[in-house]
């Protein structure tokens, strides 16, 4: 019989970490892992932890003929700056890797004549405001508004929800018996903050990248103007995310895409919540004009009451919380360690 498991792919990255540790601690026997990286060392011998890529066919394969996927968080994919610098990479990564992992869910779901459960973080990159003037009257967007995204990584993102969409509803439509569709179901990030992982390859990196370096006593020159707004996340609530929609009753869930918020900082109000702790920093704002255009185009916030209402979502991270109670003391001893 094969072993039924929950599928994390991306498991070496910010929030796989963060997703894998907490998940781990409740049955690390039903987790198997998929990452280009060995695992990192204190989770490695607690999952079932298989070093690859999401892109490679034969791997997919034997993973299905080996284990009963009942779940898949597919957190693997080229973050929006690292996607510019290399757009075929990122495109076979977010969109090929995607739609591998769709299929094989979809037949996953088939085989056992019942939905495989998809979970997809899509990001604020599936926005693109034309202009400050537009970001600054629309300041938190609906899912549908603004779905004009100036990035690979956006683009790929905003697709990734409509293909997975498309694989929870429509999927082979003509076909003259109906296959079982997968359940699919994804959030749109901020940017994520953790206190024990630094981002790479992101472009609202600079916000963590400002804290970790202050934390190291070491001074920060930001790469956006101090007036960039985006709306930031702690990973906490990120992994909470996840987990709430995957855990919502089908019934109540009125989208497949859902918008989730927590606060709204500029950068210039950012580093006034480091130097709250680390005073003696010096941060500096030298800003690279094409990430700028980026961060410009991303929305100021979301509005995300679609995940109240059919959900409950409600971060347990405020602004204040965050930095006081999560970020900043944790960041302190990881560093003093
Ligand atoms: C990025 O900056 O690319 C990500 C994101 C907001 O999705 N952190």
């Amino acid at each position: 019989m094969r072993k039924k498991v929950v599928l994390i792919t991306g498991a070496c990255g910010e929030i796989g970490q963060a997703l894998v540790e907490q998940l781990a601690a409740a049955d690390p026997e039903m987790i198997l892992t998929l990452d280009l990286d060995e695992i990192p060392g204190d989770l490695a011998g607690e999952v079932h932890h298989i070093k690859g890529s999401i892109t490679d066919k034969s791997l997919l394969d034997r993973l299905v003929s080996e284990y009963e996927i009942d779940v898949i968080f597919h957190l693997a994919a080229l973050l929006s700056t690292r996607a510019e610098y290399s757009p075929t990479a990122a495109h076979q990564v977010n969109v090929e890797g995607t739609l591998m992992l769709l299929e094989l869910a979809a037949e996953q779901s088939q085989w056992r004549g019942r939905p495989v459960q998809f979970i997809y973080p899509s990001s604020i990159a599936a926005y693109g405001m034309p202009d400050l003037k537009t970001k600054a009257a629309h300041p938190r967007v609906r899912e549908w508004e603004w779905n004009y995204p100036s990035t690979m990584y956006g683009a790929n993102k905003l697709y990734g929800e409509l293909l997975g969409t498309y694989f929870s509803r429509h999927y082979k439509q003509l076909a003259e018996k109906e296959p079982v569709k997968i359940d699919f179901r994804s959030v749109r990030f901020p940017g994520l903050i953790s206190a024990f992982t630094v981002p790479s390859g992101g472009t609202s990196d600079y916000g963590p990248e400002m804290l970790h370096a202050a934390a190291k006593g070491e001074p920060y020159a930001c790469f956006v103007r101090p007036d960039s707004t985006i709306p930031f996340m702690a990973m906490p609530d990120g992994v909470k995310a996840l987990l709430d929609l995957a855990n919502a009753d089908a019934a109540n869930l009125t989208r497949t895409v859902y918008n989730v918020g927590a606060f709204s900082l500029s950068a210039e109000e950012f580093r006034q919540q480091v130097q709250v702790a680390f005073p003696d920093t010096a941060i500096s704002f030298e800003p690279h004009a094409k990430r700028q255009a980026i961060i410009d185009s991303w929305p100021a916030d979301v509005d995300d009451h679609a995940a109240r209402e059919d959900w409950g979502w409600s971060p347990e991270y405020p602004v204040d919380r965050a930095f006081a109670e999560y970020l900043v003391p944790n960041i302190r001893q990881r560093y003093a360690e």
